[in-house]
């Protein structure tokens, strides 16, 4: 399938500057960019469809760069934020700069392709370019009257926007400049928040070269229950493996709606056009079985970190429905229960149960323990107890040290002995 035809079908193409000659200009091997701003110390999943899509581009045989902004993420972009952001120091972003070169590196070929992947750092060009140059060579193609109708610009009026962040849009449409010049780009893709900054360049491309180059934005994610994509109690979902564990993003995936999961395998996955029609048969006829919401969680999680810890999250996921705790390991609980809510008691303690579903807070008082108890609410590692005179011995504790309390059907509480 052509890639437009491919994107399109997949739902991603949101705004196309010229579809006519996006076209033409995709029927040959075609170099484009997107770029990603070093504003955390990892990507969170709200890059993941921009990365995928240049990833597609690259299978289709086009030739990717990814860019990081190393001298942008100085800057700070406009686009969709309501008020000025924080400068973060030079130090800073030249750590997370490197961070993110080496999660982008995971989602693209370098090696045994005939269209290798680049990676590229606007600081190397930008930050040599003297205030002369910039604003005689760059700054002379912009009028202030079209900077001031951009979005990101217009909608900052009133609260107040730096001449800093103002200046933003040069700077993304001089890096367009840029790779046109030296590598021969011609295209920009990027999140719908872009547009504004991706057209700029286009405009400086034209002007200065009277070439055609095109724009390319994809949607945003949406979820039918109206909350923000990406979202959970717990924070963002993170490609980091240290700040979203392997399991908690297997879980993030087996955890989307019916009504979103069918898109989300379009947006997230290489499946194939049958394999997700299959599924979305799968999700009509027999929901319960969450066939489609298991193959995205086990799809996008060997996506970002491989089949081994896919394999584990599948695991430690299935020992928790079934109730087979005590198979996890030390290591397995401690990630697995990472948020919730946990207790230190001393090794030599062994308390009634009464007590301690006192003690870690998920009974407020013994008659509640109790009633609880009796009605079947409690579980102990994975196990309902009934017995209201239980002891919660050595015995119960997996591996010597913890013990997992379940009150109701999703209220975890975890007692850690040391
Ligand atoms: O030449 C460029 C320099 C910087 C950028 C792009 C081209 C980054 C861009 N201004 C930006 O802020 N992007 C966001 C980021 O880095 O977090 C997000 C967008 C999102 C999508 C994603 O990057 O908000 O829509 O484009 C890749």
């Amino acid at each position: 399938m052509e890639i437009l035809q491919e994107l399109t079908w997949r739902g991603l193409v949101h705004q196309v500057t010229d579809m006519e000659g996006l076209e033409k200009q995709l029927a040959n091997p075609t170099t484009l960019y997107v770029g990603f701003d070093p504003t955390a110390d990892s990507l969170h999943i709200g890059s993941l469809l921009p990365i995928l899509t240049l990833r597609r581009f690259q299978l289709a045989g086009h030739h990717p760069i990814a860019l990081v902004g190393g001298a942008t993420g100085l800057i700070g972009d406009p686009s969709g934020k309501a008020s000025e952001r924080t400068l973060n120091d030079r130090e800073t972003v030249e750590q997370w700069s490197q961070r993110i070169r080496e999660q982008l590196e995971r989602f693209l070929d370098f090696e045994n392709v005939p269209n290798p992947a680049v990676i590229v750092n606007n600081y190397d060009w930008t930050h040599s370019l003297d205030v002369i140059s910039f604003l005689r060579d760059i700054g002379k193609n912009f009028s202030l009257n079209y900077m001031l109708a951009k979005e990101s610009v217009e909608t900052r009026l009133e609260r107040g926007i730096s001449f800093t962040e103002f200046s933003y849009m040069i700077l993304q449409a001089n890096d367009f400049w840029n790779l046109f010049k030296t590598r021969g780009c011609r295209l920009e893709i990027g999140g719908s928040d872009q547009w504004g900054n991706i057209t700029a360049g286009l405009e400086l491309v034209r002007k200065l070269s009277g070439e055609e180059v095109y724009g390319l934005t994809i949607p945003l994610v949406t979820k039918a229950d109206g909350t923000k994509f990406g979202k959970t109690e717990g924070g963002a979902i993170w490609l980091d493996r240290n700040k979203t564990t392997p399991y908690q993003f297997y879980q993030f995936w087996l955890n989307v709606d019916d009504r979103d999961v069918v898109q989300y395998l379009k947006y997230f996955t290489f499946l194939s056009q049958d394999d997700i029609a299959d599924l979305a048969h799968k999700v009509e006829t027999n929901p319960g079985a969450r066939e489609a919401q298991r193959t995205l969680a086990r799809e996008v999680t060997t996506l970002v970190h491989g089949k081994a810890d896919t394999d584990r999250a599948e695991q430690i996921s299935k020992a928790l429905f079934s109730g087979d705790i005590r198979e996890l390991s030390k290591d397995e609980i401690a990630m697995v229960f990472r948020d919730v809510p946990s207790t230190v008691l001393a090794k030599s303690a062994e308390p009634l149960l009464v007590d301690l579903l006192i003690q870690v807070g998920a009974c407020s008082s013994k008659r509640q323990a109790r009633e609880d108890i009796g009605n079947g609410a409690v579980s102990l590692n994975g196990v309902r107890c009934t017995d209201v005179e239980k002891v919660v011995g050595v015995e119960d504790r997996i591996e010597g040290e913890y013990v997992v309390l379940r009150r109701g059907k999703k209220k975890y509480f975890l007692a850690k002995f040391e």
